[in-house]
């Protein structure tokens, strides 16, 4: 390939951005494991991915909007832990997180996954977030790539 087409398939490579929340780190880390071995899976380079740390899952929906407005990403992966037994506001933080993340893949016609789980015990948490069984951080980047690859062909 001549230099300059090289160039130009490199700008045309998108990235996919990853917006994970410190709440419940000891879930989110793991989740954020699981992603990365997806992505990794799916021939997405580390340096095509944007990892975002936030304090909690509330503060996620501004940090994927902040990287679903660039051009150069595909989509963003949402990823956080919200345990009912861990707060009186669990309703609120889970819900807003919910909606946000929708409202933000709407507003700016980008899949935004939402790989945040919401549950009621730190038991179940666990167990959608296992190092080789069930891992919902998995099942969000194998989302993430195929509703990129959707949207662009349709
Ligand atoms: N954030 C979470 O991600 N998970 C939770 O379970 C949680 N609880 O239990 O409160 C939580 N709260 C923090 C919240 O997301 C915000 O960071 C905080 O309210 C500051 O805006």
């Amino acid at each position: 390939m001549a230099l300059g087409n090289k160039k130009l398939a490199q700008n045309r490579t998108k990235k996919y951005g990853i917006v994970v929340s410190r709440f419940n780190e000891f879930v989110t880390l793991r989740l954020l494991s699981g992603c990365l071995k997806e992505f990794k899976k799916a021939g997405i380079a580390d340096k095509d991915l944007i990892i975002v740390w936030v304090p909690g899952a509330f503060e996620i929906p501004v940090a994927a909007l902040n990287l679903a407005r660039r051009k150069n990403v595909a989509a963003v992966v949402c990823l956080g832990a919200v345990i009912r037994g861990e707060t009186l506001h669990y309703d609120l933080v889970a819900k807003e997180a919910a909606s946000g993340i929708m409202k933000v893949s709407l507003d700016t016609m980008k899949p935004v996954i939402f790989g945040v789980l919401t549950t009621d015990t730190i038991e179940q948490a666990n167990r959608r977030s296992e190092e080789k069984g069930d891992n919902k951080g998995c099942d969000a980047a194998r989302a993430a790539v195929e509703m990129a690859n959707i949207l662009k062909s349709t």
